[in-house]
């Protein structure tokens, strides 16, 4: 809603609003009322008590937002633009909240829907959908996110179960978990667990000290030779490609959601500097401190543009993962930029938990390295522009 009396809405200058359909508008415009209403007022709070509210969770689960864009098992069946949007509006609050609901969604519920046996669905999908069952995601170890094809983590079989041994690191809703995706290496190649809760020789423990994404839950899993049944494997994939293919969708939802961190830093310094007078003036009316709001509007409405055109592609079928690379490090580097910017501009008071600009920019720290660093996502599209990979 644009309340400055400007001719164009300042953080949807090239009006992207008028380029959504019927429903996605009205999914951006009820997600935003809850961030607003609901979410906002909280995350603060959450943040500098290094806790995330879990009372959020029936909330995001009665607006359909776990799951979304699976069709049935009780989940809305929305398009990926309405995903990217409710991103967006969640990350608009709070880095921690869209992360709860990104692994929810694309490392959790989309593996089982899209690589799990019916039984697997229907046990843990609309538990899921509903916000009654929750799930974690296990890829990234200690020795080394950015090459998970090095993983430890192993399985072997006994009879009819897995053996499981190893440990996973860094892993979103780790503690409060009840059911965990775990990748490990099998003679079979990698392969997907549901590890639950209470399997003997399953333990998480939460990373604490955190100062970044602190309203979030991160946590190590451990395995010790850990009994899975062979009804918790994933059926229907094996190799690397499993758990890459929920990173993409991940990533997607991330190029929107950091939009929404960086609108509201944008939002904050509009207003402090109509108000902050220095040297007799606004800071507002001084050509620098324009000129550093006018970029950010730039980087905002470019990161807009380029996620609302990788949603279309998406929903037409047509999206390659190297598109994802490009969005997700070129949106979360404008999104960290425009924050530290926002950070300075409020001068000491920026600083204050007071004001929205620190709190996304430590977050965004862990967005930009999370779900692929820059440096994972600028060597993906230089593979893709030259087909040599320079990884190794
Ligand atoms: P590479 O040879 O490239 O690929 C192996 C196989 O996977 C296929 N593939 C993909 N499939 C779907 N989507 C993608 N994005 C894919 N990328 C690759 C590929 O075609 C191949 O298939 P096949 O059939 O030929 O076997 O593998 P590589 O070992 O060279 O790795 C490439 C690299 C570095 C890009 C990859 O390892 C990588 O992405 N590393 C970064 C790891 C990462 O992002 N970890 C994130 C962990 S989860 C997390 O951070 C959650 S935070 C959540 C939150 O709180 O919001
Ligand atoms: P490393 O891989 O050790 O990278 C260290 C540095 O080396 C980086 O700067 C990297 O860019 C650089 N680098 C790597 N390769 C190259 C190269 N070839 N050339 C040049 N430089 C290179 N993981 C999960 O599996 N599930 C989760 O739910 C999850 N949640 C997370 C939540 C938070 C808050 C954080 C911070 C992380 C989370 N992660 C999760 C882990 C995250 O995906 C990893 O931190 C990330 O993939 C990077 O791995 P790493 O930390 O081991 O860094």
């Amino acid at each position: 809603m644009n309340t400055r009396n400007t001719r164009l809405d300042p953080l949807d200058l090239f009006d992207v609003r008028s380029e959504l359909a019927d429903d996605e508008l009205l999914v951006r415009d009820t997600v935003a009322r809850f961030a607003d209403e609901e979410a906002i007022p909280l995350m603060r709070e959450a943040f500098e008590q290094h806790s995330f509210p879990r009372e959020l969770i029936p909330k995001v689960a009665e607006l359909g937002l776990l799951g979304s864009s699976i069709e049935g098992y009780d989940c809305a069946g929305m398009n990926s633009v309405c995903y990217g949007l409710i991103c967006q509006e969640l990350e608009r609050a709070d880095s921690g909240l869209r992360s709860f609901v990104s692994v929810q969604s694309s490392l959790v519920m989309f593996p089982i829907h899209a690589y799990g046996s019916d039984e697997q669905k229907d046990r843990w999908l609309p538990a899921m959908a509903r916000g009654e069952a929750i799930g974690c995601f296990g890829l990234t170890e200690p020795h080394g996110g950015s090459d998970p094809g090095n993983m430890k983590t192993h399985a072997k079989r006994d009879g009819d179960d897995w053996i499981l041994n190893g440990a996973k690191m860094w892993i979103t809703n780790g503690t409060i978990a009840d059911a965990a995706v775990v990748w490990a290496r099998t003679d079979d190649g990698i392969r997907g667990f549901i590890v639950e809760k209470d399997m003997p020789g399953f333990t998480a423990q939460e990373i604490e000290h955190k100062f970044s994404l602190r309203a979030s839950i991160t946590a190590g899993l451990f395995f010790d030779n850990v009994r899975v049944p062979a009804a918790n494997v994933l059926p229907g994939v094996s190799g690397l490609k499993g758990p890459l293919s929920c990173l993409t969708q991940a990533r997607y939802g991330i190029t929107w959601g950091v939009i929404g961190a960086a609108q509201a830093c944008l939002d904050e310094v509009l207003g402090y500097t109509q108000d902050r007078v220095l040297f007799g003036k606004p800071l507002a009316h001084t050509q620098t401190i324009q000129i550093r709001m006018a970029d950010m509007a730039r980087r905002i409405t470019t990161a807009q543009l380029l996620s609302l055109r990788l949603g279309r592609i998406k929903d037409a079928g047509r999206l390659s993962p190297s598109q994802v690379s490009l969005a997700k490090w070129n949106n979360c580097r404008a999104a960290i930029d425009i924050a530290r910017d926002a950070r300075d501009i409020l001068g000491g008071a920026g600083i204050s938990a007071e004001y929205v600009p620190i709190r996304h920019m430590l977050n965004l720290e862990s967005v930009i390295t999370y779900e692929g660093t820059e440096t994972v996502h600028q060597l993906a599209v230089g593979r893709e522009l030259t087909g040599v990979n320079a990884f190794g």
